[in-house]
């Protein structure tokens, strides 16, 4: 996967600002953030989007989801409260082919998303 952009920000190979690491997922800031919060959530593995880590069948989306949750209590947001999102398909707004968590807080978050 040489040409996937977070499999070169996992390898350290791109810099991004990195919040959170542990053996199998790595957690760092959206460039463009849509909240007071936005943290990128993903497993260092390449997976294509959340349909393939759902089948990767090996606790990699349980770690993808437990980071997720420690970058909101370590980010200050689980207490009041924080959004989850796996945009899954171009159709819902995927833009990167590599699966995220996207970890959006510190706001007012209304429903349904746009
Ligand atoms: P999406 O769900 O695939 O649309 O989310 C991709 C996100 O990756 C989006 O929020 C971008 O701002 C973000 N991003 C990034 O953080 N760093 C990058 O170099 C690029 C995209 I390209």
């Amino acid at each position: 996967m040489s040409e996937c952009l977070f499999c070169k920000i996992v390898a350290k190979e791109i810099p991004a600002e990195i919040v959170h690491e542990t053996g199998r997922t790595l957690a760092f800031r959206d460039i463009n953030p849509q909240a007071p919060t936005h943290v990128l959530v993903v497993p260092k593995q390449h997976h294509a989007d959340a349909a393939a880590l759902a089948k990767a069948d090996d606790g990699l989306a349980d770690d993808v989801l437990k980071t997720a949750h420690d970058v909101a209590v370590h980010e200050g947001v689980a207490e009041e409260g924080y959004r989850i999102v796996f945009n899954t398909g171009p159709g819902a707004g995927q833009t990167v082919f590599h699966v995220h968590a996207h970890v959006l807080g510190g706001r007012s978050l209304t429903w349904p998303p746009g």
